[in-house]
């Protein structure tokens, strides 16, 4: 079991920028794909506060749930980027 797991739906452009990133720098993660309803999205709900994907989960680096897209992206650069 890799230590990420990304919350993402299909489809979703900005969870496909998220999984392009990961793929570049070579990061493995689970991926959990949300329920297309929001009323049924309990389980991304519950670890980032809020209904939308995609959202990280990196327990390693203290990321319980991190949301929008550009901050994953930012986050992953950061962290498993080559200047880190
Ligand atoms: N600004 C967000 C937009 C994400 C977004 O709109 N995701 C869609 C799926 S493609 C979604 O889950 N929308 C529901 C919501 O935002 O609550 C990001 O960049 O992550």
């Amino acid at each position: 079991m890799a230590n990420l797991t990304l919350y993402e739906l299909e489809g979703c452009p900005y969870c496909a920028k998220v999984k392009t990133k990961l793929s570049e720098l070579d990061v493995e993660y689970d991926s959990v794909m949300v329920p297309r309803s929001h009323g049924e999205r309990t389980e991304v709900e519950e670890v980032s506060g809020q209904t939308g994907v995609p959202v990280l989960v990196d327990e390693e680096h203290g990321v319980e749930g991190m949301p929008e897209s550009d901050d994953i992206v930012e986050y992953l650069e950061e962290t498993y980027g080559s200047a880190s």
